[in-house]
């Protein structure tokens, strides 16, 4: 028992291990909350991975595309990339060497699909699509899900790739952990997007913490935890340790304190008090949220310095680092 406690502990600890750091330009977000004209369309997404993601959106939606197609084709750029550990195919397996995947995507009427624990599918998020589009249901889960996938003509592949197995086989030698925060360059993606028409769509796509327990879940497939969105407010999204975000119901929140008033960086502030303040370990991991209103307004935010995020608007590509809690 105590070992496997043990366990828990240190795996949610690695899990900080997936974090992007990268220099780029500097540019405060609370500046962004200009309310004049809205700003459509527009694409925003969680770290440097969303630079590339965002470009594949952004082709979308200024040929007036709809933002579910941006947003679930802007993902997939990043779920078909090896190089990226921390999603889809190349994505850190779990302890027992398994690549398990989460993802939820969401439209402008509201609707809502998810997958969780799903393996061998390189675009978990089109699968979250068509949960969301053909059945009566928004969650499958593991064989279910991968089961619903091949009956929709999704091909089974490995998404163990060398790379991850052999740092997975290293890791296995200690199954140590220590709690470094936004070391790697790149991780979890969520993106919102608005179209020219002005609605506002969301997707998440995950391949978890690394080395976490044989089928644990985060917060990424949750609707209103990883990602949330509502056409009369605008849209959150989550990355980092999920635990935290799932205790907090955090993009619903931040969605539901835009619709009380608050610009998207005084949500997304709030939403990370909120994990100060119930949450005594919080300092161990890192959060970071990125919201977007129907006008086009960012606001992002951490709990600890190294979260950026990509956007795509007015023809300009930008990555941004996000304001952060824990200074000095
Ligand atoms: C999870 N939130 O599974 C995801 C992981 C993540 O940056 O976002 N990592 O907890």
């Amino acid at each position: 028992m105590a070992s496997r406690r043990n366990f828990i502990k240190v795996a949610s600890l690695a899990s900080v291990g997936a974090f992007a750091s990268s220099s780029c330009k500097t540019e405060n977000p609370t500046k962004t909350k200009s309310q004049g004209k809205a700003v459509k369309p527009i694409v925003i997404s969680t770290w440097k991975n969303g630079i590339n993601a965002n470009k594949k959106a952004w082709e979308i939606l200024s040929n007036s595309g709809r933002a579910l197609d941006a947003v679930e084709q802007g993902v997939m750029v990043v779920e078909a990339d090896p190089n990226d550990m921390s999603v889809g195919y190349g994505g850190r397996p779990d302890r027992d060497g398994f690549v398990t995947l989460d993802a939820s995507i969401m439209d402008e009427t509201g609707n809502a699909g998810s997958v969780c624990a799903l393996q061998h599918i390189m675009h978990p998020i089109s699968v979250a699509r068509k949960v969301m589009e053909v059945t009566p249901h928004v969650m499958l889960a593991g064989d279910g899900a991968l089961q619903f996938a091949l009956e929709k003509g999704f091909e089974k592949m490995n998404l163990l790739t060398e790379k991850a197995k052999k740092e997975w086989e290293e890791w296995k030698k200690t199954s140590k952990y220590e709690p470094v925060i936004n070391i790697e360059n790149h991780d979890t993606i969520g993106m919102l997007a608005i179209d020219s028409n002005g609605n506002i769509s969301g997707s998440c796509t995950t391949s978890g913490l690394a080395y976490k327990m044989h089928g644990r879940v985060g917060d990424s497939p949750i609707i209103g935890a990883g990602m949330f969105v509502d056409n009369e407010v605008g849209g959150a999204v989550a990355t980092g340790m999920g635990e935290l975000v799932m205790k907090t119901l955090g993009s619903f929140l931040v969605v539901e304190l835009m619709r009380q008033g608050r610009t998207p960086q005084e949500a997304v502030e709030e939403a990370i008090l909120r994990i100060v303040k119930k949450i005594p370990d919080y300092k161990k991991f890192q959060i970071g949220y990125l919201a977007l209103d129907k006008n086009g307004n960012v606001g992002a935010y951490s709990l600890h310095k190294g979260f950026n995020y990509a956007k795509y608007a007015e023809n300009k590509s930008a990555l941004i680092d996000a304001d952060y809690y824990l200074k000095g």
